[in-house]
């Protein structure tokens, strides 16, 4: 068996025997992680993170993007995408915000996917038209117009052969026509991650599968995406994303002998400095292998993932395994997603845990309707909307 939590998501959406699903792998310009090192046998895309964006609108690809890695990724059948932005890259309120802008940025991005090679682009614009960006991310209340414009304006140049596809929060752009955005994108990527952290009052899990009315923050990976589908976005233009790494939290009482299901107990406040503590997956098996530590481990079956409390720091990790990789990525099977990615790739590595249901299997109905009964749970937990059968696109096959 493949230790690698990458090996299971090909895997798991083979179900849907469609060869347009993708498993895209995100690579990191600061990992230094070496493209010779992806297994292409379980990797459709890869999306290389980031290139970042002048004020002039002149999109800066980074060094570590090489010929030859666009080369080895194409001649194993894999297809590459260059990601602009991420958290904190500042600018694209006041690029997008002129017409000169908006054009100066899509001629650089034809120019460099042009001379590069490549097979598309993305955009990962944390967030267009809110608050809730990174310190110092300047936002103006016609952003998500602006954007709209500018994708138009890059579909129209980039033409119907490249892949263009948008990074997007667990709930949709405010004042954008989604019809419009899914005309204009391949697909978008649902960061369906960092969910709950330190910064929130009440620790939680940073990927939850589902959650119920017991967990202060709403936030899961069947919200976001029912979230997205009753917006009125096609589910085969969702990629939900990954997170190959844990995140920790610290609180401020022991959840050593909480219920596997528990993981809501108050954050610490006062603690700052690790205010975003993430840790690979290679350093969480270590965790769990290191019989000295004072590590009590759980899987809570609702939420769908495993966390680990540490007794002497009183931080609790929650993380995903081979488990919860399954799981998720056979709910985006089940729900005719175009895909699942995996941020990042870097982050992998080591023994995968666990062993995979057969949830949403063609031969499982049992299984199936436990998925759907997740989904619907999500749904009415959701500010009581009703579900009909339009809302369940893709689970009634
Ligand atoms: C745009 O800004 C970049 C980065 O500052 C610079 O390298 C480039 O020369 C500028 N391009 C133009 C046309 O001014
Ligand atoms: C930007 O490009 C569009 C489409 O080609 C064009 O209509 C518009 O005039 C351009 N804007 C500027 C300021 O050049
Ligand atoms: C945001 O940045 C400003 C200017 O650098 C700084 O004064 C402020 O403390 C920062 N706020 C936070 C919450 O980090
Ligand atoms: C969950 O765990 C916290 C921390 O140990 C505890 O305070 C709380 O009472 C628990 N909740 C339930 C429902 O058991
Ligand atoms: C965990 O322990 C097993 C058994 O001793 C070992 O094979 C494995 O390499 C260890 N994993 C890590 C990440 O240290
Ligand atoms: C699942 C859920 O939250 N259901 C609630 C929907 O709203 C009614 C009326 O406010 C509540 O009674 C239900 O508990």
């Amino acid at each position: 068996m493949n230790p690698f939590l990458l090996s299971i998501l090909l895997a798991t959406l083979v179900y849907a025997a469609n060869p347009s699903k993708l498993v895209i792998a995100y690579v990191t310009d600061w990992s230094a992680f070496s493209v010779t090192s992806i297994d292409f046998n379980l990797v459709t895309n890869v999306h290389f993170a980031f290139a970042n964006l002048a004020k002039n609108g002149t999109v800066l690809v980074p060094e570590s993007l090489t010929p030859s890695f666009i080369n080895t990724a194409h001649t194993r059948g894999a297809k590459v995408s260059l990601a602009v932005g991420g958290w904190g890259l500042t600018p694209f309120s006041d690029v997008f915000s002129t017409s000169t802008g908006r054009n100066n940025t899509i001629k650089s991005l034809k120019q460099v996917v042009t001379s590069y090679g490549l097979d598309g682009i993305e955009i990962d614009w944390e967030w267009p038209g809110n608050a809730n960006g990174a310190n110092g991310t300047v936002f103006r209340k016609e952003d998500t117009t602006n954007y709209l414009v500018f994708l138009k304006g890059l579909r129209a140049s980039l033409g119907s052969k490249s892949l263009i596809s948008v990074c997007v929060g667990i709930t949709p752009f405010v004042g954008m026509s989604l019809v419009e955005l899914a005309a204009v994108v391949d697909f978008v990527m649902v960061m369906a991650y960092d969910i709950n952290g330190q910064w929130n009052s009440i620790s939680g899990p940073n990927a939850p599968l589902q959650v119920d009315s017991s967990r202060k923050n709403p936030g899961s990976v069947a919200d976001a995406i029912l979230t997205w589908q009753l917006a009125g976005f096609p589910s085969n233009k969702i990629v939900l994303g990954l997170a190959f790494y844990g995140r920790g939290t610290f609180v401020t009482e022991s959840m050593a002998n909480n219920a596997a299901t528990n993981e809501t107990a108050f954050v610490r406040k006062s603690v700052t400095q690790q205010a975003s503590a993430t840790y690979t997956y290679l350093q969480i098996l270590k965790f769990l292998n290191d019989t000295t530590a004072s590590f009590v481990s759980k899987y809570d079956s609702y939420t769908q993932t495993p966390w680990l409390f540490n007794k002497a720091t009183m931080q609790y990790i929650s993380y995903d395994n081979a488990l919860s990789i399954t799981v998720k990525s056979q709910f985006a099977g089940c729900l005719g997603l175009r895909g699942v990615a995996a941020w990042d790739i870097s982050l992998d590595g080591g023994q995968a845990g666990g062993s995979a249901p057969t949830f949403c299997h063609p031969r499982n109905p049992q299984s199936w309707a436990t998925l759907i009964s997740w989904f619907k749970a999500s749904s009415d937990h959701r500010k009581n909307r009703s579900l009909d059968n339009r809302d369940l696109v893709g689970l009634n096959r």
